[in-house]
């Protein structure tokens, strides 16, 4: 089988209900859309997210970098040759998602040629995943209404709140209205990103103690390397890194450097192939993992369910997989479905991310 051409579609839906955080706010999932066809007629399917306040690409960048560099170079090869593919990918440094959505778009056509899901060639572990969803920047008897609804409607008992505002006051009072409202068996962590400095998460630490928070995500810049590892060997709780480890070397240096004691495995930025690097450093150094979500549509959604639910470390952690649910539409032609506060795997050869051609027609900015 070879690679014939890649497609790197712009497309623009709206969100019904923006998400703001430290880092940024998303109004619309301005994403790209990456098809690898091949001469058999099978077609790999994958979502990238361009996220410039964490990665530096834009819908533009991706578009380019996908069609004008990584497509000419890989165009002719065996799709199954994923190492051969990644050794040209690697030449050009960066472009995280770029790289992410190529490769799960290799994967799933490796799924759809071996006739099977891609979850159960990547593991197998596990059919469903529990859902965490993520609470953006909000007063927080908002807050309180939100994940109320959540878990009445979804039976989601997961909440990561975000955080890194100032006044500080404003994040701590949330913490305590989401604990009294949500009782002691929610699960509840924090996601700074970056946004306040390591004193100034120590102080949020001090505040909250005692509210049985299970994880602070990127409380501060982890290239402030002494106050982030002071921070880090003072909390409670495991520090996640996120957006200073979207690589195995940022795994591997961040975490023997001090910088974090658990990880945030995203599939949009590390594809399947190096999210099981990361996974095996992780678990290899007994560390904890939690599946995350890079702002993710639904087709994002379901290879984060593909690979979380193919392994035990990352299936052990309810995932991130519901902030599609704030957007207006979507792209896959088969919703995806929360129930009981799990989604389940598809059990479908490939990753399972058939899309409707119509709302793509829709949707598409370069035509
Ligand atoms: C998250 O976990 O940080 C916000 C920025 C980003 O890169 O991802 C999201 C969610
Ligand atoms: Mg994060």
């Amino acid at each position: 089988m070879k690679i014939e051409r890649i497609e790197a579609i712009p497309y623009s839906i709206p969100y019904a209900k923006p998400l703001k955080f430290a880092s940024g706010q998303v109004t619309e999932a301005d994403h790209v859309l990456i098809r690898v066809h091949t001469d058999e007629g099978i077609v790999g399917t994958a979502d990238t997210p361009p996220r410039p306040y964490t990665y530096g690409e834009t819908q533009d960048s991706i578009v380019s970098v996908v069609t004008k560099i990584f497509a000419p170079a890989v165009v002719g090869l065996d799709p199954m040759d994923r190492q051969k593919i990644h050794a040209i990918l690697s030449r050009t440094i960066h472009n995280q998602t770029a790289k992410g959505g190529l490769d799960i778009a290799l994967w799933d056509i490796i799924g759809q040629a071996a006739n099977a899901p891609v979850s159960s060639l990547l593991g197998g572990y596990t059919d469903a995943m529990d859902v965490s969803h993520m609470l953006g920047f909000q007063p927080a008897q908002k807050l309180l209404d939100e994940a109320l609804r959540f878990r009445s409607d979804y039976g989601i008992n997961t909440f990561k709140l975000k955080v890194g505002r100032r006044p500080l006051a404003l994040d701590i009072e949330a913490c305590h209205v989401l604990r009294e409202g949500l009782g002691q068996d929610t699960e509840l962590y924090l996601d700074a990103n970056r946004g306040w400095t390591a004193n100034e998460a120590m102080e949020v630490l001090r505040q909250t103690d005692g509210l049985g928070l299970s994880l602070l995500e990127e409380p501060c810049d982890a290239k402030e390397a002494m106050s982030r590892r002071r921070l880090v060997d003072k909390s409670p709780i495991p520090v996640v890194g996120d957006e200073s480890v979207p690589t195995a070397g940022d795994v591997s240096r961040e975490l023997l450097s001090g910088g974090c004691n658990a990880i945030s495995i995203k599939t949009a930025r590390s594809g399947f192939t190096e999210a099981q690097q990361i996974l095996g450093l992780c678990t290899g150094l007994g560390v904890d993992v939690v599946m995350g979500n890079q702002i993710d549509t639904q087709i994002g959604t379901v290879a984060t369910v593909t690979f979380g639910a193919a392994h035990e470390a990352t299936s052990r952690r309810a995932g991130e997989l519901s902030n599609f649910l704030d957007m207006s539409d979507d792209l896959l032609a088969e919703p995806l479905v929360i129930k009981d506060g799990k989604i389940s795997v598809r059990q479908v050869p490939g990753v399972g991310a058939a899309i409707d051609e119509a709302k793509l027609a829709q949707y598409r900015q370069d035509n």
